[in-house]
Parts: structure tokens; sequence; C-alpha cells
């Protein structure tokens, strides 16, 4: 499978994370690409190959236009404040409170912040742009024929929204891969999201669609970030409800459960039966992620890799979370390996070539 990666990730280097009341050590770190790199290559997954330029075009489709101004302006705005430390919101458009845009950079900030942890430094930008080619060159090699491509990004996306960050995101990778594959004639793309967390941003986009299938397995909102959103009665609206399947999973979920949603998800995807389907892939499941409580081993990673390969429908991976740093590698390629290697047999005794 290819793997397409950028180095422009490093551009975002936060130094703060604001957690339990204190700035400390980001989870979301760059070491995270660079394991998951290094594991491509010592396992020969395959060939890692340079993004192409995509333009703000595929992105627009996604996000909102005044969002989108601001992510490229809030650190030149912050830093003209005469600030000194990384941007933080502090104050937030609450309950009942009026939805309008204030001018001030510590108004804005907070209109557009869904929650604090996730400080913005003067490279975030440019890194979430590289994200999004990241996630877009993997789409077209999808589209052109292969059965799988891995979008190794960073920063993430699956909790960006339309007009919205947090959870250590700013612009929505996979949805707006699968955005792309739509406006280049799928007629159907389903994404997955199997992070721990609730994948909020991919279910706000396509909330009222049906084009585009949400299916999530996430810790219950009542006691997992990101708490506001995630619940089993969220179902889609209008023409798209019932285009969006939320599992909500307790502590300690153990893999037999886990396994068991994603079987009813996948169910849900081959009925649905899209074109294409795209993977939100946060390894923040596993057993020793520092803030997650699901209780993945690295061998069930190979195990539901598989399940998803049996599907045989091309597949984009898009990197999210995942933050027990020395085995990100590890537990992200034996999804994909497993994957391919169950599609290709699949495809083997169906006569069907493998690309
Ligand atoms: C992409 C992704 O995985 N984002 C996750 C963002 C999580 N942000 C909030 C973290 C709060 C963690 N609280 C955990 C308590 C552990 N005892
Ligand atoms: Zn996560």
């Amino acid at each position: 499978m290819i793997t397409v990666y950028s180095d422009r990730h490093l551009l975002r280097q936060p130094k703060t994370e604001l957690f339990g009341g204190e700035f400390i050590a980001p989870h979301e770190c760059a070491d995270r690409a660079r394991f998951v790199l290094e594991r491509i290559i010592a396992t020969k997954l395959g060939q890692v190959i340079e993004p192409q330029v995509f333009g703000m075009e595929p992105i627009s489709r996604v996000h909102d236009a005044g969002y989108l101004q601001f992510l490229e302006h809030v650190w030149e705005e912050w830093t003209a404040a005469g600030y000194r430390g990384e941007a933080v919101p502090v104050c937030w458009p609450a309950r009942r409170m009026v939805q309008k845009i204030p001018t001030q950079i510590d108004g804005k900030i907070g209109y557009y912040a869904a929650s604090a942890e996730t400080s913005i430094d003067a490279g975030t930008w440019p890194a979430a742009l590289a994200a999004v080619d990241v996630a877009l060159t993997a789409a077209q090699h999808v589209i052109r024929g292969a059965h799988g491509a891995f979008a190794l990004c960073r920063p993430p996306g699956h909790h960006a929204a339309r007009d919205l960050y947090g959870g250590y995101c700013f612009l929505n990778n996979a949805a707006i891969a699968a955005q792309w594959m739509r406006t280049q004639g799928a007629g159907r793309v389903a994404v997955l999201d199997v992070d721990f967390h609730h994948g909020n941003g991919t279910q706000d986009i396509f909330y009222d669609r049906r084009d585009v299938l949400f299916v999530s397995l996430h810790g219950d909102p009542r006691e997992a970030f990101p708490y506001f959103m995630g619940y089993s009665d969220e179902l889609g609206v209008g023409s798209g409800e019932g285009y969006n399947l939320n599992f909500p999973l307790p502590r300690d979920a153990s893999f037999d459960v886990w396994a068991a949603a994603l079987a009813a998800g996948l169910r849900r995807v081959q009925q649905f039966a899209p074109e294409y389907l795209v993977v939100s892939l946060g390894v923040d499941t596993f057993e020793r992620d520092p803030i997650s409580f699901f209780k993945l081993s690295s061998t069930d990673f190979s195990s539901y890799g598989a399940m998803i390969g049996r599907l045989k429908i091309p597949t984009l991976f898009v990197l999210e979370g995942g933050y027990a740093v020395a085995e990100i590698g590890l537990n992200a390629v034996n999804v994909l390996s497993a994957f391919e290697s169950v599609y290709n047999a699949a495809a083997q005794s169906k006569g069907v070539p493998i690309k």
C-alpha cells in the first residue's frame, strides 16, 4: 500500500497543551508521525510519496470561508495583540449568548474554538494545509484504482467541523477527502471513524446528507471527549436521516465488544454500498494510550484491519489520533498490512487483478 507523507507537519510544533490546569507537552506531537513513518519503512508496507498541492478549492467545499480566514491569520493577530504565549481561547459563545463574530482576536478565537487544549503556533496553518494535501493525494490513488492508500496526516482532522477547531484538529482531512471523492464523481462515500474519540467534526459536516454515510465507534460521550456529541440517537437530519450511526462504548470495553460494534458498523457500510470507504484511523483505542480507555492490544489492530479488508471496498486510511507514541507505528501499520493481505487474498480468489 502506498503512503503519502510530508515533512511539513514539522511546521506545527506547539509547546503547550492545557491539561488538568497545567500547560504540558502536547500529546499530539511530531514524533507521532516520525514513528509511523519509521514503521512503514521497517515493515516495507510500500512506497512513500510526497503530496501534490491541491489548493483551497477542495477545502472550501467543507469548511466555512470566515473560519478559513481566521485560521490563516490567527497567529499574526494573536502576536499583534502583544501576547507572548501560544494562541488559546478563554471565552466562548455559550448557551443563550449571541452567535456573532467579534473583531478582536480573543473573541474570534473563542468563536471558532470547540476546546482549549489545542494551542495554535506559528506553523499550524501551513502544517494543516499540508495534511489536507496528503489526504487528497492518497484519495487520488484510490480514485485511480488502488485498493488502499494511507494518508499519514498530522495534524489530525476529525474533530474539525465546518467552522470549529479543537481536539488537536483544524482542517478535517478525512471529510475533505470524502467530499473530493464525491466531487470527482463517486456517487456514495462512507466514512468509518475508529479513533477512540467521536468524530464530531465529520458528523457535523455530513449530518444532513445521504450521499456520505458516517459511522463512528468511540468512548461514551458521557465519559469521554468531545463530551457534547456522539450519542447513539444522533441519526442524521433531513435527507441525511439514517445516514449517521454512532456506537458509544463503555469504559474498558473489551476488544470483543468493540469488534461486535465494528461488525455492525461494517454491515451498515456494506448495505450502503459506497464506491469508496474513508477510514479515520485513530489508534488511541490502544490499551496503553495515555488519554483513552479502550483496551485493544497490538494484535487486535491486525484483526480489525482484516475485518475492514473483507469488505473489498477501495479504502483511504487517514491518520487521526494515537498517543502511545512508541507503539503508534506498530498499531497503525498492523491495521494497514492486515487490510491489504486480506483484500488481496479475497481479490485473488475472485480472479480480480491485484493493484
Ligand atoms: C484526534 C484526537 O484523538 N484528539 C483527541 C483530543 C482530546 N482532547 C482532550 C483530551 C482530554 C483528555 N482527558 C483525559 C483524562 C485522562 N485521565
Ligand atoms: Zn482520538
